[in-house]
């Protein structure tokens, strides 16, 4: 274990800690960020009435909503000059989320990342290949400095470039391979399509996450490219992965709870749901000093257990992530609202056209198709004209959401009515 002292701890303990770093992160945030202060006075609540972590209950929800809405600072608890990174994702409708940290807040992130690679047998002996994207996502950063706290040799390859990652694969010996679930099957094709044999990688250890994945890809992937691939759970929004990862046991994820207090909630009703039951994770941040969340909605659907483990954690695992409980989607990794792709149609065209957003795989990778309802008389154009069109749609698009789309263009009244509306998206990945 990285840090036993934390993740063995006592349950009491735990929640003696938890509700000390509760009291002073709520203090910090009523003191310093309008929006929280606002929901207290609201509430008429003071900070010093939180006695209890069941207390916690009586605030309200902070939403992905609310996040977007305080662009770009508004959520922010200290002075920009004390804030050293900041990372964004795209926002429901509207601004992006803004997320920063602070010294602190980072040392904290890779020591919880460290946690997690240790607690699959990841040393400094290792050869970690980080394939996330190193951009203003948290995927790629937040394992890259866990590993290096680790003391293990890091390869930042960071997306893209197959062949060139193979090959890289092959020629450093690398032991720890960490991609999205989906990347590391086109990494197994490019091997197999290149003739390189896995028994001639050194692969050993797979940590897999930032989009949904099960026990069949689990398998196939640990049998095509010879390793143990481990489950990585994070959100840009709390920390980006770090939040919870799987032991040895691969019987949930431990979700590192002296950092962040779960709540499971009923999604439609919002009643707490027991240990056990499905529902939609909340999370309230302990320890981060720049973006501090408040019982915040991942709008992920999971459940937690509190039966100890045998590699002897303490800490809650979280199942797997079965889906969203928001219309989301994740396509390569990246979080996509439908009706941001609405928003910025209309901010193109001038008024909001027919749209549809279908997701799809195509060998290994995910595709995101967009169709728009265009005028008839664009299809009488030229092809230019419509080829044209798609480019702009499709350039903006990127731009705007983190994935290229193919923009596909159809004649008004084609997108398939379900009654009065069309479904936003359709999801035939199955
Ligand atoms: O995906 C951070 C991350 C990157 C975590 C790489 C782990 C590995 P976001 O782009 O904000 O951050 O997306 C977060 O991705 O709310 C889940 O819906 C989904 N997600 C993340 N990890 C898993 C996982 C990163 N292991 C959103 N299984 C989350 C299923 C996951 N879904």
């Amino acid at each position: 274990m990285f840090e036993s002292q934390y993740e063995a701890m006592e349950r009491a303990e735990i929640a003696q800690l938890q509700l000390e770093r509760l009291q002073s992160t709520l203090q910090r945030v009523y003191r310093n960020v309008k929006f929280y202060r606002k929901k207290f006075d609201q509430a008429g609540l003071l900070p010093e009435d939180f006695q209890s972590l069941e207390d916690l209950g009586r605030l309200p929800f902070t939403t992905k909503e609310d996040l977007s809405n305080s662009y770009p600072y508004g959520m922010f608890a200290v002075p920009l000059r004390e804030v050293v990174r900041i990372h964004s994702s795209s926002g429901s409708v509207g601004n992006p989320m803004v997320v920063g940290y602070t010294c602190r807040d980072l040392r904290n992130w890779a020591r919880l990342a460290a946690r997690m690679l240790a607690a699959a047998g990841v040393t400094k002996d290792d050869v970690v290949q980080i394939t996330f994207n190193y951009g203003l996502m948290t995927g790629g950063f937040g394992v890259h400095y866990g590993a290096e706290v680790l003391g293990a040799s890091v390869i930042p390859t960071g997306t893209g470039n197959t062949f060139r990652q193979v090959q890289i694969m092959r020629d450093y010996r690398t032991t720890t391979l960490v991609a999205t679930p989906s990347y590391a099957l086109v990494i197994a094709d490019k091997c197999q399509e290149i003739g390189l044999d896995p028994k001639d990688l050194h692969l050993r250890v797979g940590f897999m996450g930032g989009e949904p994945w099960g026990e069949d890809r689990r398998r196939e992937i640990e049998e095509r490219l010879l390793l143990q691939a481990f489950d990585l759970y994070g959100l840009s929004e709390a920390m980006g992965p770090g939040v919870a990862g799987e032991c040895e046991y691969r019987q949930g994820m431990h979700l590192n709870e002296d950092h962040f207090l779960p709540e499971i909630i009923d999604p439609v009703t919002t009643a707490p749901l027991q240990p056990g039951e499905i529902g939609e994770l909340v999370i309230t941040t302990l320890s981060k000093e720049a973006v501090p969340l408040i019982r915040f909605r991942t709008g992920d659907k999971c459940s937690l257990t509190y039966e100890p483990c045998p590699c002897g954690r303490t800490f809650a695992r979280l199942s797997r992530i079965l889906g969203r409980t928001d219309e989301v989607i994740i396509v390569k990794g990246v979080n996509i609202f439908p009706q941001r792709v609405g928003q910025i149609l209309a901010a193109l065209q001038g008024e909001a056209p027919v749209y549809q957003l279908v997701v799809g795989r195509e060998g290994r990778q995910d595709y995101l198709e967009v169709r728009v309802e265009v005028r008839e008389s664009i299809f009488f154009d030229r092809m230019v004209a419509q080829r044209q069109l798609i480019n702009q749609l499709s350039h903006k698009l990127a731009q705007s959401i983190g994935v290229t789309p193919r923009v596909k263009l159809v004649e008004p009244n084609t997108i398939v009515r379900i009654g009065e509306t069309s479904p936003l998206v359709i999801d035939q990945r199955g």
